[in-house]
């Protein structure tokens, strides 16, 4: 065996511990075997670097592209304007940053007589960790905000405790990450509009599945730039986009506030010298993944998929109810979450992740994501395991 096969078995080792998506077990992860054609596009132009559009115009001008295919998903108000309206960022955490930091700076820049001690970050309690980072990073105050008896953000709450002059952004979820919860994102921005307050809608999980609720014959439902308060959104291309990480994605209703966080490289190439994200060099294979699925399975092919994870929700939801577990909520999208978790429920658990069933409990509360990769006969084989399990 030459020493590059013998370096690749002794990785391959260590690898054979991870379990991976395909085999169907993996019921905790909001993250997915991408589609084999996005795999396949991205491996080819992966090298591409999005922080020197210099070097590669073309990647650039794809990324664009993509990003205005997200914005039309979103009901982007301005897109007959040749605009770049926002980026493909590493994930959900850098998008949710930088659309908070640009908020923060436009904040600072309203008004010189703020109190930029009181710059606050309002989320509710549910919210994704990435937002206590963020407030951590940019150095303004955090409140958070309790959530209802249906676990969404409580917007009278908010209103008795809140001063509109001190908000800097109210970040809004579409979607939560244990529960997959929808903030009432109306009222939120009817709130932000009134008080001239950033709206910033995380749609991490969300976002690739509500636009196609309409075309499944569910009701619309209202998170993105069709109501006025909202200024940006995130979108995880490597959760329900079905793209390889790293792929995240935020875009703003006025690109022009991207101002607000754009920095001068004199060094580089022309086209190169402004930049106006966090990272520098930046792999463009999720953008342009995203572009060629996009153009392959168009909206019906993304749809057909939302209507498979939320099938697969519906039966797992039936199945466990009939195991004396009770949903938390009804569902909304493909994630459900389950009470109550007895010591009995938790030796089942342990007895099924001995099976390499990935399944989270989290305060509380037992969590099952259903993605693309998990299809109906893996949880046939799921639910006969659990009996198995069972005392
Ligand atoms: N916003 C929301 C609503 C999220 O759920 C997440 C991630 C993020 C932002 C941050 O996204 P990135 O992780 O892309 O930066 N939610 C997942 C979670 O915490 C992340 C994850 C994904 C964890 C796959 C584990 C895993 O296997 O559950």
């Amino acid at each position: 065996m030459g020493l590059e096969e013998e370096i690749l078995d002794s990785l391959e080792k260590y690898m054979s511990t991870d379990v991976y998506y395909e085999e169907g077990r993996v019921l905790s992860s909001t993250c997915t075997n991408p589609h084999p054609f996005a795999l396949r596009v991205f491996r080819r132009f992966q090298l591409a670097n999005l922080g020197d559009p210099g070097l590669f115009p073309g990647a650039k001008l794809l990324e664009k592209q993509a990003l205005r295919i997200i914005g039309e998903l979103f009901h982007h108000p301005h897109l007959e304007q040749d605009h770049q309206i926002g980026h493909f960022v590493t994930g959900g955490t850098e998008a949710n940053l930088t659309a908070l930091w640009t908020a923060r700076n436009r904040w600072l820049a309203a008004s010189k007589t703020r109190d930029r001690s009181k710059a606050t970050i309002v989320a509710a309690e549910s919210a994704h960790l990435s937002i206590e980072k963020t407030a951590n990073m940019l150095n303004v105050s955090l409140l958070k905000v309790p959530v209802t008896e249906d676990h969404v953000f409580d917007v009278d709450w908010m209103m008795e405790h809140v001063d509109p002059r001190n908000v800097v952004a109210i970040v809004a979820t579409a979607g939560t990450t244990l529960l997959g919860a929808i903030d009432p994102i109306r009222e939120l921005s009817e709130y932000s509009a009134d008080n001239d307050v950033w709206l910033h809608v995380d749609a991490a999980i969300g976002g690739f599945i509500l636009p196609f609720y309409p075309l499944l014959g569910r009701g619309e439902v209202l998170f993105d730039f069709q109501l006025e308060g909202v200024r940006s959104i995130t979108a995880d291309v490597h959760k329900m986009g079905m793209c390889p990480v790293p792929g995240g994605t935020v875009v703003f209703r006025d690109p022009e506030d991207l101002k607000h966080i754009t920095f001068y490289l004199p060094y580089l190439l022309p086209e190169a010298r402004v930049q106006s994200t966090m990272t520098g060099t930046r792999t463009a294979g999720a953008a342009i993944a995203f572009h060629a699925l996009y153009q392959l399975l168009g909206r019906e092919g993304f749809a057909s998929t939302v209507k498979e994870c939320l099938e697969n929700t519906n039966v797992l939801k039936e199945q466990m109810i009939q195991k004396g577990l009770n949903p938390v909520i009804e569902p909304p999208m493909n994630i459900l979450g389950f009470q109550p978790v007895t010591e009995n429920t938790k030796r089942i658990l342990k007895r099924l992740h001995d099976r390499r069933w990935r399944i989270s409990e989290v305060k509380g509360i037992l969590r099952f994501v259903l993605m693309p990769h998990v299809k109906r006969h893996h949880l046939i084989s799921f639910l006969v395991d659990w009996d198995e399990c069972s005392d």
